[in-house]
C-alpha cells in the first residue's frame, strides 16, 4: 500500500497527542511500521517521541522571546514560520517509508485551522499520498443531546472545507464521559437522532434535521468512534474507520 496520513485535529485539550500516542502505540504492537509528527511548536511536553518534531525547526517560547510576542502573537508567528517550512516537514513525510503517518496539529485549534498553514500543509500532504484524512478529536463530555451530535456533524464539515481533506469526527474521554448509553446511540443511530429532532417539533430541531440530512447523504461514516486515548480503548474502532474513509467500501465490520 501507499502511505496513509491521518491529520487529527480538535480544539485544545481535546486529546490529538494522547491519541496519537495511543495509535502509534497500537499500530507498532500490531507491526505495522508508522511515523508521528508534532506540529505543536508550543507543546512543553508530549505523551509520545515524535519521529519529526517542529520544535527543532521552529519554537514558540523561542520566537515569543526572539520578537517580543505574547503567546497568541508567538503562536500565529510560529504559524506563519512554519509555512515558510513547509518543505522540510513534508519532506520528512515523505522521506519516511512507514506505511501510516499520524500528523499531531498545534494545541490551539483555531491558530492552524485559520492560518494559511492549514490550508498549504493539507495540499501538500494530498500531494505525498492522495490517502490524506482529518480525525477531528473531540472531548465526549460536549455530547448530551441530538442537537450536539448535529453540532459535532457541522463542525467536522467545517474542517472538511477547510482543508480540503475527508474529515471524520472521533469521541475521545469516553472514561470519562457522564452517559456513555445516551452517547451510544446518538452516535450510532441516525434515525433516533432524526426522531428526537422530529418530536422537539421546534424550527431549530427541523433545521438541524435537515442539516444533517444533507451532511450524512455526502459522508461515509455515520457511527464515530469513542475511544480513551488516556486507556488506549477504542483504537480498533478508530483504525476501522480510518481505513473506511479511503476504501469506498463502506461497511468493513
Ligand atoms: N480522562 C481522559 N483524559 C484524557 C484522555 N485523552 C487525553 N486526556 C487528557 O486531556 C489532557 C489534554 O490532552 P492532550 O492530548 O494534550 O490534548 P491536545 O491539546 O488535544 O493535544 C491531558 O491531560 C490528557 O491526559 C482520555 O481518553 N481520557
Ligand atoms: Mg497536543
Amino acid at each position: 500500500m501507499g502511505k496513509l496520513i491521518v491529520v487529527f485535529v480538535g480544539p485544545a485539550g481535546s486529546g490529538k497527542s494522547t491519541l496519537v500516542a495511543a495509535y502509534a502505540k497500537w499500530l507498532r504492537e500490531g507491526d505495522i511500521p508508522v511515523y508521528t509528527v508534532s506540529l505543536d511548536p508550543a507543546a512543553e511536553t508530549l505523551p509520545y517521541e515524535p519521529d519529526f518534531d517542529i520544535r527543532s525547526i521552529v519554537d514558540a517560547r523561542e520566537v515569543a522571546r526572539k520578537y517580543g510576542l505574547g503567546p497568541n502573537g508567538a503562536l500565529v508567528k510560529a504559524m506563519e514560520i512554519m509555512a515558510e517550512r513547509l518543505l522540510d516537514i513534508v519532506g520528512a513525510i515523505a522521506g519516511s517509508d512507514a506505511d501510516y503517518v499520524l500528523v499531531d496539529t498545534p494545541g490551539q485549534m483555531e491558530v492552524f485551522l485559520f492560518r494559511d498553514i492549514a490550508w498549504k500543509l493539507s495540499e501538500a500532504l494530498q500531494k505525498v499520498s492522495p490517502e490524506t484524512y482529518a480525525l477531528f478529536v473531540l472531548d465526549a463530555s460536549v455530547i448530551h443531546d441530538p442537537a450536539d451530535y448535529a453540532f459535532l456533524a457541522v463542525l467536522a464539515t467545517a474542517v472538511q472545507l477547510r482543508l480540503g481533506l475527508i474529515t471524520a469526527p472521533v469521541l475521545n474521554k469516553v472514561d470519562a464521559a457522564p452517559d456513555t448509553r445516551i452517547l451510544g446511540d446518538i452516535t450510532r443511530d441516525f434515525g433516533r437522532v432524526a426522531k428526537q429532532l422530529r418530536e422537539a417539533g421546534n424550527l431549530y430541531a427541523e433545521m438541524l434535521r435537515e442539516m444533517l440530512r444533507v451532511l450524512l447523504k455526502y459522508n461515509r461514516s455515520v457511527a464515530v468512534p469513542r475511544v480513551s486515548a488516556i486507556k488506549g480503548e477504542g483504537i480498533e474502532e478508530l483504525h476501522r474507520l480510518v481505513l473506511e474513509m479511503g476504501c469506498g467500501c463502506g461497511d468493513l465490520s
